[in-house]
């Protein structure tokens, strides 16, 4: 081994070492509020960063390509028995390297280019990867969509239902990305068996609170779930695919060879880690208070007269209308960033506004909620939120709320030991 092989980072790449630093510095001196995102453990991150990262593993255990796989089977097993505990599933497979890639293996496990996919429309809370016509689903399949209904701006589940008859969609997908219902999940199969169709249940943003007893299950529902692993779950950034034994051999080989080569072995040995982790009785807790908090932080919100996409929420992530007090989301992105609070900026349902410059903002709170923040945080939150708003051409006053915000976070420590000193800017 060459010395240069045994230097640490900072020795190494000190440019690489230093963006790591402000990057821990800005996640804990912040307020994390995109509803996607979350915190992983420090037993999390060891495994994502371990040596599993040199392995080499096409295959499945005990059918691998490779020699020296004996501990890549160990991780993968113990992460597809611990998802198969955690989901009550009976076939998983954990090598999908992001969401999208298991959506597009989920996908081409039961469908041929050309076929129909109907899926929630991106501009009412659904995903790029559910048809949107720039996304692989867009370009390979044919695709048609649902909406919310313009009065609940809940799912309209007989619009659904009509255009199911109408295009015969070879897979009905639920799911999304900015959706803050609950979904009626035994509905969804009964319109899909109507049509024959596969019914595909993308549960990434929901995972966690699923998991955790928060939400109720598509997996009983769904022939397919996918995910991501990273949001709610609060596992490594991956993805993962659910299934029943029917379609347990052609998913697996939709993920190798269909769409990948050789597994993120160190990332699978993360999963592994997170899905013990959430199987934990302290995970139910968890999730339960994800759900509170984004519950108290709406209400907090609607109490300041701001609208509230549905009229609440169900899980963890709130869709909130800036625009009816003449913000754009954009603006409010930008105004919340400087006092200390991410969130990011999203088209609401009929949204009148362009995607880059919207009438809403998404919130969640996942991320918070690991760093032990309860309903009294959220009832400050939502207040700074408020005043930011209501001072988002007022440099100073966003200064001075980013600085109590600093304040709280100093209260709830993430990744302390990690954390090297406020960085001094040149
Ligand atoms: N980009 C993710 C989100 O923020 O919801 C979905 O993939």
């Amino acid at each position: 081994m060459t010395e240069r092989m045994s230097l640490s980072l900072a020795q190494a790449d000190p440019v690489v070492a230093d963006a790591i630093d402000k990057e821990t510095f800005r996640q804990h001196e912040g307020l994390e509020m995109i509803a996607s995102e979350n915190f992983v453990s420090e037993a999390v991150l060891e495994a994502a960063g371990s040596i599993f990262t040199n392995k080499y593993a096409e295959g499945y255990p005990g059918r691998r390509y490779y020699g020296g796989c004996e501990y890549a089977d160990v991780v993968e097993n113990l992460a597809r028995d611990r998802a198969r505990q955690l989901f009550n599933a009976e076939h998983v497979n954990v090598q999908p390297h992001s969401g999208s890639q298991a959506n597009a293996a989920a996908y081409s496990a039961v469908l041929k280019a050309g076929d129909t996919i109907l899926g929630l429309d991106l501009a009412h809370g659904g995903h790029l990867t559910h048809g949107h016509k720039l996304s692989f689903s867009g370009k390979l399949y044919r695709t048609t969509f649902y909406h919310v209904r313009r009065d609940t701006e809940q799912i309209d589940y007989d619009e659904m239902e009509a255009t199911a008859l109408r295009e015969k969609p070879n897979v009905l997908i639920g799911g999304g990305s900015a959706y803050p219902r609950l979904w009626d999940f035994a509905r969804m199969r009964q319109i899909a068996d109507k049509v024959g169709a596969t019914f595909v249940f993308d549960m990434a943003h929901i995972a966690g609170l699923v998991a955790g007893g928060a939400h109720p299950s598509p997996v009983p529902h769904a022939h397919i779930t996918t995910t991501t692993t990273h949001k709610t779950l609060r596992g490594p950034r991956s993805g993962m695919i659910l299934c029943g034994p029917a379609l347990a051999a052609a998913v697996d080989k939709a993920v190798f060879p269909g769409q990948q080569g050789g597994p993120l072995v160190h990332i699978v040995a993360a999963k592994a880690v997170a899905f013990g982790e959430a199987l934990r009785p302290e995970f139910r807790t968890y999730a339960a208070q994800v759900v509170a908090n984004a519950k108290v932080l709406g209400q907090g919100l609607a109490d300041a007269g701001y609208r509230i996409i549905s009229g609440g929420t169900d899980n963890h992530l709130l869709l909130v209308d800036v625009f009816q007090k003449g913000i754009l989301g954009s603006e409010a992105e930008l105004a919340l960033g400087k006092a200390g609070i991410t969130v990011n900026k999203n088209s609401i349902p009929w949204d009148t506004n362009p995607p880059l410059k919207p009438s809403g903002i998404r919130v969640g709170t996942p991320a918070l909620t690991t760093r032990g923040m309860k309903e009294p945080e959220m009832r400050l939150i939502a207040a700074w939120i408020v005043k930011a708003l209501d001072q988002r051409n007022d440099d100073e006053g966003l200064e001075k709320i980013r600085g109590e915000v600093a304040e709280l976070a100093e209260q709830f420590p993430l990744y302390a030991w990690r954390r090297a000193p406020a960085p001094v800017e040149a």
